[in-house]
């Protein structure tokens, strides 16, 4: 398999998620402004949607947008605690977290890295964004991880409360939540997927 991504973004969830599991994978870098790929193509012959992650499988098959990907990928390793497996009703809870971080957590920080928004206005962004947060620290209070043991749901919280410095904002306002991603942050699947990433060449 192929993971296209580009570092600090989204595509460090997917990344995660392969160390997690012991996948076999390539690494290919996706130049977000110019488009251009690490392999020498332009990326939206790849994802025409023209953004990261990009899951590229054996079979030549494409497979894009966050929450399919790290649920496909749980699925190649029958009985990894990953992921419920499908049909039950845990899994229908993972998916309820996984369909909440990426419209409430991650849709709602596209706001925030526009420059063209005005303060103003952002500022009505991060009031909803904090209450969503408030929500995660209430939750996190009581257990380490959103489904208990460590997932696919938490490698990519993980990865979009790593933008929220950039906006200005601080974890430690949300306790349980600034514990939650210290905890997430000192996973060897973590550390290695940010070293290897940084490690890669610009395109
Ligand atoms: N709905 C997509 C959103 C992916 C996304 O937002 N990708 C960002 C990085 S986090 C990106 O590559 N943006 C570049 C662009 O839109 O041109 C998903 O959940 O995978």
């Amino acid at each position: 398999m192929k993971l296209y991504f580009a570092p600090m973004t989204c595509s460090l969830s997917p990344h995660i998620v392969l160390r997690e599991l012991g996948l076999p994978f390539e690494l290919v870098r996706v130049n977000n402004q110019s488009k251009r790929t690490a392999d020498g193509r332009d990326f939206r012959e790849i994802n025409p949607k023209g953004y990261v992650a990009a899951l590229v499988l054996e079979n030549g098959e494409v497979l894009t947008e966050g929450p399919a990907i790290l649920q496909f990928l749980a699925d190649q390793v029958p009985g990894n605690s990953l992921a419920p497996a499908n049909g039950t009703w845990q899994r229908t809870r993972l998916q309820e977290h996984l369909n909440f971080i990426s419209s409430e957590i991650h849709g709602a920080s596209a706001p925030l890295f526009n420059t063209q928004i005005p303060p103003t206005i952002k500022a009505i962004f991060r009031e909803k964004l904090f209450n969503r947060l408030d929500y995660l620290n209430h939750t996190l209070a009581d257990q380490d991880y959103l489904m208990g043991t460590f997932g696919v749901a938490d490698a990519y919280l993980f990865t979009v409360l790593t933008w929220l410095p950039t906006f200005n904002i601080e974890l430690n306002d949300w306790p349980a939540l600034a514990a939650y991603q210290h905890r997430v942050a000192t996973r060897t699947s973590v550390l290695s997927a940010l070293a290897a990433e940084a490690a890669t060449q610009p395109v």
